[in-house]
Parts: structure tokens; C-alpha cells; sequence
């Protein structure tokens, strides 16, 4: 399907399409927009987006905030308020549909949600475009709806064009090496393919984040997208390298805003380094992305070694117990070290003779435990296993409120802040896993007593 198509047919079959952008046009003249947006690349890319679409249609004044929390907090939402007045409309991009969003109506009118995550309740009074919930098709990057948004207002142009990619790539929606994409984001690729070859051509180079399968050959965009990765998480960095960076997502969405302002075509790049430029922001980006480096090597050298735990249908489980390079201690989302994990399921993968590898990273940090699970082979459910894991350590310790987990299908997290005991976390998350290796054997044999049933449902198993 043709993109332009794509859009029309979307914008036909989901209703909160066309909802949101009569909202956006129902604005008046020079409104007052706050958005609230997610802190990883797809999120500030959304951010780009919207800002620069609504800057141009209604000559607004936009104000963003991109805080280190997934949810939006209604005490984040307040003093946010406070500090900058009055606004004519709140967007939500990419940080989760929340049902809870619709209290927030009490604070600012309209709230408008764009947003390509699983739901958790339905708002029913904000205008809410997700078309993962409302179609069920999957939408793989929010930076992606933005762009459509913003192509049915507007003309939109090759910044727009370069930041939906860049959107895509952080929220791993398509592979210029491996040469895949999600079904989604397959018409968006066609077309922006022949605009933006030197971003998507596979070159030979050090393998990013994001050259998962082949650790060989690497390509331009997924280079852009390390260096921009890495920058999200530079205010970790601050005492380190002694550099001046409050918000990391703030310094990468002022950077990209740079871009525009010195009119940096997006076609013409070659290398990273004529990417990042010579100018403050881009100095900062690359003396960033040298720790980084050294950070992932270190990293590397950690998650050599994990402990084999099982099989379930074909995927070898593995754990490694890790902590996070010495800045990241303070992060309270996956920083780098599960970036490194999943580079290495392909590796435990080979080894072990599996058809598929889930890895779990059990990391102490300083304000608790930290879990991430990638992988799986859509076989087995991280999201769920993570949900399941905090739900049991929830009731075990029903006085403590820093236990939340839960994601994707291959990728999850579970945070449990201490005074949660690790090894306690570490307890249930073994015995959940020695269940969910019996329970997919006893199901596989046949057995379905109620109390499997049960149990496989909770862990997403089918
Ligand atoms: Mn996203």
C-alpha cells in the first residue's frame, strides 16, 4: 500500500484520527500548546513533529516537556502548570493511553493522546489516536502518527520525513541491514527509501544497538539513531564529563531543532560526524557518545556469561545478573545495559541451540532492583511474566508502593525499589520461571487442570 494511501484509509477507519486533527484545527490563532512527551528517540521525535506542524499551521507557541517518567504524573502536570500559565491544549505523545488521563481534564481542556501502546483502562473524555488499541493493528512508532497528522494538516518536509525515521528506528520498527519492518511502517519505508538513500544503504562498521541479527554491517540511520540514543541518556554524564546538560531528551530535541535552523539537509549526510556538525550541541553529542562506548565494551565484557535457565517451547532463558555502568546507576529506565542484553540473544541463541533466546537482566541500582526481559520469539510474553512477577512481590510486600512491571512481548521491565529485599525479587522471579517452564510442559502433554490454565494465562503462555 501506497503511504498517501495508508493515511486515507486510517483516517477513515479509526475515528480518533480525524478527531484529533479537528481538534488541531479547531485551534484558534496562535494558541498556547503544552506537550508532554516520551523521553526515549521516538518520543522526542513525536515531540519535533507536533511542535514544528503547530508552529507552522497556527503559529503556536509550544511548549515541551519530556520528564524520566513513562505515565504522565498529575503532581508532573501541576507544577508544570504553574510554572507556565495558561495553555489552550495539552497533547499526550507516546507516553501510554492511560484511562487516568481523563482526570486530568480537571487541570487543562482539551487533552488530546497520541499514543501506540497497549491500553491500560480506555479514556473516554480526552481525544485519543491509538491505533493499536482502536484497530488493532499495530502502530510502531507514535513519531510515525504524528507524521501522518501532521501530512493531513500540512505540507510536511523532509525534517519531518527524517524525524518519523529516526522515530522508527529507536522504537525498532524496521531493519535497513536486516531488511525488515513491521507491516506498519512498511509504506512510510517506500516512500521515504528513495529521499533518504544514504541513511538506509548497509555499510560495513561497528554494530549498534540496533544491528541485533548481523554484528558485521551496520547503516547511516542506525548510527544517527545510537549517537541521538545515547544523547537522551547525556545528563547522567553531567559530573563525569563536566558538561552542561539538564535534560538529555532536551539537548537531542534542540540539536534536531538546530538542524533546521542551519538548514542540514538530512539527504546529503554521509557520516555521523558531518551528522553531529561542529557547533556546541552536536561537541556535547559526540563527547557523550565516546563514553557510551566505552560504557557498552564494559557492559559487554558483563553479560558474557549468563546462567541457562530452561526451555519453554524452543526459547532458552537466560539471566544475567549485571549491574549498569557507574552513571547509569540513577536511571530509572533501562539505560544501556539492556540494549547490551539484547545484542547478545542472537549469541545465547547460537550457543545454546535454541530456535529463539529470551534474556532476563536482574540489575541492582541505587534505588532498588531493575529487571528487564528481552527477547522471546513472540512465544513466550515478557510483558506478562514481568506483570506477573510485580504482581506476586506486590502482595508480598502490600506497604511498599515501588513495585510496578510489566511492556511489550519482547520487551518488558519491573522496577521493585528497595526496601523490597533483592533477594526476594530475585526468589520470585526464579520460582516464576521454574513454573513457567512446568506449566508449558504439563500443557504441551496435555494436562489442562484449571489450575495450569490459570497459571499459563497469567504468564501469556497459549
Ligand atoms: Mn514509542
Amino acid at each position: 500500500m501506497r503511504y498517501q494511501r495508508q493515511i486515507e484509509d486510517l483516517y477513515e477507519r479509526n475515528p480518533g484520527f480525524p478527531g484529533v486533527v479537528q481538534a488541531i484545527r479547531d485551534l484558534k490563532q496562535n494558541p498556547r500548546v503544552l506537550i508532554f512527551s516520551h523521553h526515549d528517540l521516538d518520543g522526542i521525535t513525536s515531540a519535533f513533529i507536533l511542535k514544528r506542524m503547530l508552529e507552522r499551521l497556527k503559529g503556536a507557541e509550544v511548549a515541551v516537556r519530556m520528564p524520566q517518567h513513562f505515565k504522565l504524573w498529575e503532581q508532573t502536570l501541576v507544577e508544570a502548570l504553574e510554572q507556565e500559565g495558561r495553555f489552550d491544549m495539552l497533547i499526550i505523545s507516546d507516553k501510554g493511553t492511560f484511562e487516568y488521563y481523563d482526570s486530568l481534564l480537571k487541570h487543562i481542556e482539551p487533552i488530546v493522546i497520541i499514543d501506540h501502546h497497549q491500553l491500560d483502562g480506555r479514556p473516554q473524555k480526552c481525544l485519543l489516536f491509538n491505533p493499536t488499541v482502536q484497530n488493532s493493528d499495530y502502530a510502531s512508532a507514535c513519531a510515525l502518527l504524528c507524521h501522518m497528522i501532521a501530512k493531513k494538516l500540512t505540507e510536511v518536509d523532509r525534517y519531518d520525513d527524517f524525524a518519523a525515521l529516526v522515530g522508527c528506528r529507536g522504537d525498532f520498527a524496521f531493519d535497513p541491514v536486516g531488511k525488515t519492518a513491521a507491516e506498519f511502517t512498511k509504506p512510510f519505508l517506500d516512500y521515504v527509501r528513495s529521499e533518504f538513500p544514504n541513511l538506509l544503504e548497509v555499510r560495513s562498521g561497528r554494530p549498534t544497538m540496533y544491528d541485533i541479527v548481523d554484528r558485521t554491517r551496520t547503516a547511516l540511520i542506525n548510527q544517527i539513531g545510537e549517537v541521538l540514543q545515547a544523547g537522551t541518556i547525556a545528563h547522567f554524564y553531567k559530573d563525569m564529563l563536566n558538561i552542561d546538560v539538564v535534560s538529555g531528551p532536551r539537548l537531542v530535541l534542540e540539536f534536531l531543532l538546530e538542524l533546521v535552523d542551519r538548514g542540514v539537509d538530512p539527504k546529503q549526510i554521509r557520516t555521523v560526524r558531518e551528522f553531529l556538525g561542529t557547533k556546541p550541541k552536536g561537541v556535547i553529542l559526540s563527547t557523550v557518545f565516546e563514553q557510551y562506548k566505552e560504557d557498552w565494551d564494559l557492559l559487554e565484557a558483563r553479560t558474557e556469561n549468563p546462567v541457562y535457565l530452561g526451555e519453554v517451547r524452543g526459547v532458552g532463558i537466560y539471566l544475567l545478573f549485571a549491574r549498569e555502568a557507574n552513571a547509569m546507576e540513577r536511571a530509572p529506565f533501562p539505560a544501556i545495559l539492556p540494549f547490551v542484553a539484547s545484542t547478545k540473544l542472537e549469541v545465547f541463541k547460537r550457543r545454546g541451540g535454541h530456535p529463539h533466546a529470551a534474556v532476563i537482566v536482574f540489575c541492582p541500582k541505587e534505588r532498588g532492583i531493575h529487571i528487564s526481559m528481552r527477547g522471546g520469539g513472540g512465544i513466550i510474553n515478557c510483558g506478562k511474566i514481568c506483570f506477573e512477577v510485580a504482581r506476586r512481590l506486590q502482595s508480598r510486600y502490600p506497604k511498599y508502593s515501588g513495585i510496578g512491571g510489566g511492556g511489550h512481548a519482547r520487551a518488558a521491565e519491573l522496577l521493585a525499589d528497595k526496601p523490597v529485599p533483592m533477594y526476594a525479587v530475585m526468589h520470585e522471579l526464579l520460582f516464576a520461571i521454574e513454573q513457567l517452564i512446568e506449566v508449558a510442559k504439563a500443557l504441551d502433554r496435555g494436562e489442562l487442570e484449571p489450575e495450569k490454565l490459570k497459571l499459563a494465562e497469567a504468564f501469556g503462555l497459549e
